[in-house]
């Protein structure tokens, strides 16, 4: 893989990227994919703005987390930068407030790539092409995503431009589909096998969708029913009652993953030709269909939340295998924490593994 072009640009990025020391009481929220827009019906940030700015400005901000924006914040592809920061005050009031209390990095995405160009965005603070947090010689290393797949996008927002001026035959448009989850592949492969080589973490946006220790939800889902199926053939007849109940609320959160995300539910998990190194994140996006996820650093551990209405996710009912869902005081909002891990056993598995 060493010497393909994906593997130089990221080796650049990557020796270029200043280390930002960590220590285990410091804690961050990363989130990726906002695509801020000018609030009309082409905006997709839209439908979750409320959830993101009051879980934002009631629980993160006041924990003392920092905040790192990791690309795509603005639709700039779009929409013009004055439009969207009109009709997004409140959230660069927010992005202020953070800098100002609690600190804020701002990482560039393949669509709000020009503001590496900018002294001062929006927000308060500089955008870089990535940041690498730094845990006793461990390194996360925080970037969008896409220079694993510039061309490959490049391609691809071409082809979203003939089909929404131009063609819209069923065949082309299936072939788009088809190619947009080619690629999200090929980025979580490549950037899976870069992480892997230099034996790091790599926490990515980008494609969308959620990963943890190289895991979708849905490979993680499917695990966790093998694994509650084999204690179940252990178990005495008291305990299997409660063992079926899990298995079941396990299923029907992952046919909630399956609607969520049909083009996944083709296709196995991408790493079982080899051992699976736990080197992969990816905190899902903003702009998910209800409510959104995000990656937590918390004094030494690492988790993966969703926020969400709890009449809108089965996860939110626990239903005795998941801690049960947390709501948020004074909001109709809660928070389900998909996965947590401490970071020292992530780091320990890399370097034993990779
Ligand atoms: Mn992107």
């Amino acid at each position: 893989m060493k010497g393909r072009p994906f593997c130089q640009r990221l080796e650049r990025v990557f020796a270029e990227t200043p280390l930002v020391h960590a220590s285990r009481t410091d804690r961050f929220l990363i989130v990726s994919d906002l695509h801020l827009g000018d609030g009309g019906s082409h905006d997709d940030f839209r439908p979750n703005a409320e959830i993101f700015r009051t879980v934002l400005e009631r629980f993160y901000l006041p924990r003392g987390y920092r905040l790192i924006l990791n690309g795509d914040i603005e639709e700039l592809q779009r929409f013009p930068m004055e439009r969207i920061v009109r009709r997004w005050q409140p959230i660069y009031r927010l992005f202020e407030a953070f800098a100002a209390q609690n600190g804020l990095y701002r990482i560039v995405g393949n669509h709000d790539r020009t503001l590496a160009s900018l002294a001062a965005p929006p927000g308060g603070a500089k955008a870089f092409p990535a940041l690498k947090l730094e845990f006793d010689r461990n390194i996360i290393f925080i970037f969008h995503g896409h220079q694993a797949t510039l061309l490959m996008d490049r391609f691809n927002l071409l082809c979203g431009l003939v089909l929404r001026y131009i063609a819209n035959p069923i065949g082309i448009k299936n072939y788009a589909r088809s190619h947009r989850s080619k690629v999200r592949f090929q980025t979580e492969r490549r950037v899976y096998g870069f992480s892997r080589d230099r034996k790091i973490v790599s926490l990515i946006g980008h494609t969308h969708r959620p990963l943890f220790e190289s895991l979708s939800p849905l490979d993680a889902l499917q695990f966790k029913i093998e694994q509650l199926c084999r204690e179940y053939a252990r178990s005495g007849r008291n305990a299997q009652g409660q063992l079926a109940g899990a298995i079941r609320a396990c299923q029907s959160e992952l046919s909630y993953w399956l609607t969520m995300n049909r083009a996944e539910a083709s296709r196995g998990s991408l790493y079982n030709r080899d051992l699976l190194v736990p080197c992969l994140f990816n905190t899902g996006a903003v702009i998910g269909k209800q409510g959104f996820t995000a990656l937590e650093i918390d004094r030494g551990l690492i988790n993966l939340a969703q926020w969400t209405e709890p009449q809108k996710s089965p996860a939110a009912a626990g239903a005795g295998w998941r801690r049960p869902a947390e709501p948020l005081e004074g909001s109709d909002y809660c928070r389900i924490v998909l996965k947590q891990e401490q970071l020292d056993y992530i780091f320990a598995r890399i370097k034993l593994l990779a």
